[in-house]
């Protein structure tokens, strides 16, 4: 049987959200089924996009490797590496940046976004992060990209950059899919429900950190911004309303309908406390196995050295063949 292959990333720019593993991470765990091979990689070279401090980039990076198997990523079944123990990643880069056009980077939200977030410091890799982006995923030859809503975007330069390269050099590249949950693929912020949540927020109330104690995750939930229609709906312009049912759903996968008649003749504490209680049930088993991991130093060190030399492997392949495209071999 073919299998489809998988691919995805995360940054380890800090402690995943609820939007993170709601977007992205639980989608990642239950994807590895017997027709289907994936590989997950945590994007340490686009963390350095943002000035960074390198202890704390090291041990981030190695938290989050802990925390996705902790999510249900069952390393021995899907090859999880460190994007910068693959060097193939950087040298791809170089090749699709010069398939990539100023135009269609300058219309990538996420460039926008980081830009006016970081004023004084847009620097080029920030600007070429796509193309990074493009070879991290083309290198595998994947099928799918299991992301949230706001990579599509990416996900889809990834695909024009493929399309371009196979159409000028033959067949090279896999063209990939993004695949986003049916709820959840944008889960906002909690104190400003008009954006999304993200783990780099400023204010801690905005965002339900993986680690969060459940006391810490109910007081957020209950501070948590709404608005002053007296009756829960899932309605138009409700964001703040509209993302707590979101939530809901995602965690008890119950349907909308289900979930507005849970709510009906409530007020919002009642909503809250419901949503807060299905987060906790949630992800409190993922943080008794964080720590475990995280306590195992030898363990966790030798699934990122398996890791990099099952990934390293495929990369590779590709990559040589891209190069013998371009005439570099
Ligand atoms: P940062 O704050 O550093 O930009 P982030 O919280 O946006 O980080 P990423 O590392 O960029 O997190 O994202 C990892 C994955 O989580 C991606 O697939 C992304 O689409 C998904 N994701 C991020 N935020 C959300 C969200 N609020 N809702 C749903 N999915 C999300
Ligand atoms: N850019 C993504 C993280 C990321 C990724 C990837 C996701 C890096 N490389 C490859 C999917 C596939 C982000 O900012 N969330």
């Amino acid at each position: 049987m073919d299998k489809k292959i998988i691919l995805s990333g995360i940054k380890p720019t800090g402690i995943p959200t609820l939007g993170n593993y709601i977007g992205a991470l639980r989608n990642w765990r239950l994807m590895q089924q017997d027709d289907k091979y994936c590989y997950y990689m945590v994007a340490d070279l686009h963390a350095l996009t943002v000035r960074n401090d390198p202890d704390e980039l090291r041990q981030q990076t190695r938290s989050m490797a802990a925390l996705l198997i902790a999510c249900g990523i069952d390393p021995e079944r899907s090859p999880l590496f460190i994007q910068s123990h693959v060097p193939a990643h950087a040298e791809l880069a170089w090749i699709l940046n010069c398939f990539t056009y100023m135009g269609e980077l300058q219309r990538m939200t996420q460039f926008k976004d980081k830009a006016a977030k970081h004023a004084d410091n847009i620097n080029a890799g920030l600007f070429t992060y796509p193309s990074l982006m493009a070879a991290d995923i083309l290198l595998y030859q994947p099928h799918y990209v299991p992301v949230g809503e706001d990579q599509k975007q990416h996900v889809e330069l990834a695909r024009n950059i493929a399309i371009r390269f196979n159409n000028a050099f033959g067949e090279t590249f896999v063209v990939p899919e993004p695949i986003m949950p049916k709820f959840g693929a944008r889960i906002m912020g909690l104190q400003d429900p008009e954006h999304k949540m993200s783990k780099t927020d400023t204010n801690p109330n905005g965002y339900i950190s993986l680690l969060d104690e459940p006391a810490v995750i109910m007081k957020k939930f209950k501070k948590a911004v709404t608005d002053c229609e007296p009756v829960i709906a899932y309605a138009e312009g409700r964001y703040g309303c509209n993302n707590l049912l979101t939530v809901y759903c995602a965690c008890t996968g119950k349907t909308m309908e289900e979930a507005v008649k849970d709510f009906e003749g409530a007020g919002y504490g009642k909503l809250k406390t419901a949503v807060a209680e299905a987060v906790i049930a949630e992800i409190e088993p993922v943080q008794q196995e964080y720590k475990r991991i995280l306590a195992d130093v030898t363990y966790l060190d030798s699934v990122l050295k398996n890791g990099a030399e099952k990934a390293g492997e495929t990369a590779q392949k590709t990559l040589d063949l891209a190069f013998a495209r371009v005439g570099l071999r």
